[in-house]
């Protein structure tokens, strides 16, 4: 049992270590990341999708995509004008540090302002894993239910900023927002929140400002 513990704590440590030098890549290079993680379905690939429509242009964006299999997220990522690169885990349930570093040597990052991630739809294995962006984002979804804070803990401790997606559904859907925003304030108070519907477009003007103004600062002060 010990040594079990042990080498899981090795791996994590190797994933740390190359997570840092992903961090001084994106720094060096100047380029705003964001690890984008949910369940499978929230709408990790829409969002890219809205923000791209939402950027114009504005932006030169990278995208690299996690799945188990396919390249229909990260062809979508490109139909939505991204340069994207898929990454096939080959049944590994998350990202990780490593598969972005090799990713990384493919995209030439100088050529980039914003580098989104989208990681392996899934609640628990991502938020293991740091893959070195500078912010974790996860999307919640309304018809993930409002139990989900309280169900998945750990992933909503370890998030910088939290998007709620599919806000058009809630008036077809249980979700008591109250219920569910008192769960994520008790892990991770004044957490920043970004409540949207890629379907209507309502609030990703929010979103796309905040994403906006994270690229500024960048460039002025790291
Ligand atoms: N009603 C509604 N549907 C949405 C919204 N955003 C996304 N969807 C739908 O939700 C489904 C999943 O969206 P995706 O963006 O593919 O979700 P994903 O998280 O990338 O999915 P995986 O990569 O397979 O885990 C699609 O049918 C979308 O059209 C929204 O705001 N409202
Ligand atoms: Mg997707």
């Amino acid at each position: 049992m010990t040594v079990k513990i042990h080498v899981v704590e090795k791996i994590l440590s190797a994933n740390d270590k190359l997570a840092a030098s992903n961090r001084k890549k994106f720094d060096a290079a100047k380029v705003f990341s964001l690890n984008l993680m949910a369940s499978p379905g929230a709408g990790k690939t829409s969002v890219i999708e809205q923000t791209m429509r939402l950027l114009a242009g504005e932006l030169r964006v990278a995208v690299i995509d996690g799945d188990l299999a396919t390249s229909i997220d990260a062809d979508r990522a490109a139909a939505a004008g991204a340069t994207a690169i898929q990454i096939n885990t080959g049944g590994e349930c998350h990202l990780d540090a490593i598969m972005v570093r090799n990713a990384l040597q493919q995209l030439g990052l100088l050529q980039f302002d914003l580098l989104l991630v989208e990681n392996v739809g899934n609640l628990i294995c991502p938020a293991n894993f740091q893959l070195g962006t500078h912010k974790n984002v996860l999307i919640a979804s309304i018809p993930e239910g409002d139990d989900k804070p309280y169900k998945y803990p750990g992933i909503y401790r370890g998030i910088d900023t939290l998007i709620i997606n599919k806000i058009d559904l809630l008036p077809y859907i249980p979700f008591q927002m109250d219920y569910y925003r008192t769960g994520v304030e008790m892990l991770n108070p004044g957490l920043q929140t970004f409540p949207i519907s890629c379907r209507t477009g309502k609030g990703l003007d929010d979103w796309v400002r905040w994403v906006k103004k994270q690229v500024q600062s960048m460039k002025m002060f790291v």
